[in-house]
């Protein structure tokens, strides 16, 4: 059994998620799931950025100590998660003691590799970003207020990461390792905005905060935020306590992060593992961003989308299809409340829905709900079936690069082709004649629909776990669609024949648009 380690970006707790943080974790759950589908032992971890600057200052202005804020919006966004369906196996908080102790840990063998120095940091820092900025990115941040982020001029004693000495190391690994970093464009981007002009020395230690994990033996001295959060895709899997398991995920298969902090995940991130001894993750994938109506969402614009209220009137399934159907994962998106609503209730309500329910109620209607196994079909429901089975043989290909749209797309050219094999083979004309007996054509029809929306249940499960499941349990009563793998669904003839399939409850009732 091959293991699957898929980690996303950990979240900043200076405010609760929104529908970007979330369009990261449903990408990421997806994969997740459709590699447990694949029979692969796989760990999803998720989690929250509690250290910093930033988070200081949000508790300070709220008048909560950092530790309090933290407290709140870390469980903001577990709630987030449980209500988006999100199959997270760990949720790593940066203040876990597990994770203060491998940070300490890992610091101390990056010293003691020689790859930590004395000096004083003077530049500017980014707030927003928790990033030391150059001049010239410093300049551009004041010119253009609209990117809603600010400067400071900082002046400290601090400690420093040796990150130009791994120059090579990181050309090696972005250039020479194809898939390094996904989608291509973002592999392009790095090399010449951040590869070319060559790998700067960071600052790895502040004096001036003291919201962050102490550094060993000095005293004043809390990890750099960015240090600090990089690290807990190790802690969470045992580094600096449990070797064993630490050994049997590491490393990550992806982390699946947004295009903006690229540079950290597939520059200082390979460069720190390199420096302690560890292999680098295998793939960074940087999605893109969801803009909302167009524009960037911000406090400032009053855009701001709480996944929560979609998830509330839609149900979380709506979403999770909705966004990742209407966007490109790897490019930049859209969040648009009427595409929502307008994908709901034509893919969803009207589509698969739909289909579910025509064909379960005339099955039951013209065979009393019975299934009758079909060891050989006519060439043309033969035809149809090797469709599905042809896309089945492209997936793991597809969601391996992200292509959720694209994959969603195909199953549901699937279901329309379903629905029109209804339309043509019009079972309820048949089932009215007396001669020849209609029902060993019948059989044909409903068996051939039969497989054809189990494939497409177990192809969609990893976008609409809960309805999928709904229709699974229709087919193969008491036997959940997380006991099975792909192989097994392949199997030809696996629903039993006589089996009774009754009629789930309406999967995706109709909603009214809210008023404007
Ligand atoms: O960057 N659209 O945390 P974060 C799509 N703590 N994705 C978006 C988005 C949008 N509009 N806005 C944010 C951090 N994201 C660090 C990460 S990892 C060791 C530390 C994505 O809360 C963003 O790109 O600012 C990132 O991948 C994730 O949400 C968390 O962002």
């Amino acid at each position: 059994m091959a293991k699957f380690f898929i980690t996303t970006a950990i979240h900043y707790v200076n405010g609760p998620p929104h529908i970007g943080h979330v369009y990261e974790t449903i990408g990421a759950d997806v994969l997740a799931r459709h590699h447990r589908l694949r029979g692969d032992e796989v760990l999803f971890l998720t989690g929250t950025d509690e250290h910093g600057i930033k988070v200081q200052r949000k508790a300070a202005a709220e008048g909560v100590t950092p530790r309090a804020l933290a407290d709140r919006n870390s469980l903001k966004f577990q709630q987030a998660f449980d209500r988006l369906l999100i199959s997270n196996d760990d949720f790593i908080r940066t203040t876990d003691r597990r994770h203060v102790r491998a940070v300490q840990r890992f610091w101390q063998a990056v010293e003691t590799h020689g790859d930590i120095y004395d000096a004083k940091y003077e530049g500017w820092y980014c707030i927003q970003d928790e990033n030391f900025v150059t001049e010239k990115e410093a300049k551009e941040i004041q010119e253009h207020p609209e990117l809603g982020k600010t400067v400071e001029w900082q002046s400290e004693d601090a400690k420093f990461f040796r990150l130009s000495a791994f120059q090579g190391h990181v050309e090696r690994l972005i250039e020479g390792q194809a898939d390094f970093i996904r989608p291509e464009n973002r592999r392009n981007e790095m090399v010449s905005s951040y590869l070319r002009p060559g790998l700067r020395d960071v600052c790895v230690s502040r004096t001036t905060l003291d919201w962050g994990i102490p550094v060993p033996n000095a005293p004043g001295h809390v990890v750099y935020v960015w240090f600090d959060a990089l690290i807990n895709y190790i802690s969470a899997i045992g580094y600096g306590g449990d070797e064993e398991v630490f050994r049997r995920w590491w490393p990550a298969d992806v982390h699946v992060i947004g295009k903006d902090i690229v540079k950290f995940h597939t520059a200082l991130w390979p460069a720190m593992l390199h420096a302690a001894g560890l292999e680098p993750p295998r793939r960074v994938f940087g999605h893109g961003f969801l803009t909302v109506g167009g524009k960037k969402m911000g406090k400032t614009l009053g855009n701001v989308v709480d996944p929560l209220e979609i998830a509330a009137r839609y149900g979380p399934e709506a979403l999770r299809y909705g966004l990742l159907r209407e966007n490109d994962f790897g490019g930049d998106g859209n969040y648009d409340a009427d595409a929502i609503h307008t994908r709901y209730h034509s893919d969803l309500a009207n589509g698969l829905g739909n289909l579910v329910n025509r064909t379960l109620s005339m099955l039951e209607r013209y065979l009393y709900g019975c299934h009758h196994a079909q060891p050989e079909l006519p060439e043309a429901e033969t035809a149809l079936l090797a469709r599905f089975g042809a896309l089945f043989a492209r997936l793991d290909e597809m969601m391996d690069a992200f292509r959720f749209s694209q994959v969603l797309a195909e199953i549901w050219e699937l279901i329309a082709a379903l629905n029109k094999y209804i339309d043509d083979t019009k079972p309820w004309e048949l089932a009215k004649a007396q001669k020849p007996d209609p029902r060993p054509r019948l059989h044909q029809i409903f068996a051939t629909l039969a497989e054809g929306l189990r494939w497409t249940t177990a192809m969609v499960a990893p976008f609409l776990p809960d309805a999928a499941g709904k229709i699974w349990s229709v087919f193969h009563p008491g036997r959940p669609l997380e006991k099975w793998t792909f192989r097994q669904i392949a199997a030809r003839g696996a629903i039993p024949d006589q089996t009774v399939l009754a009629k789930p409850p309406v999967l995706f009732p109709r909603v009214e648009k809210p008023s404007a």
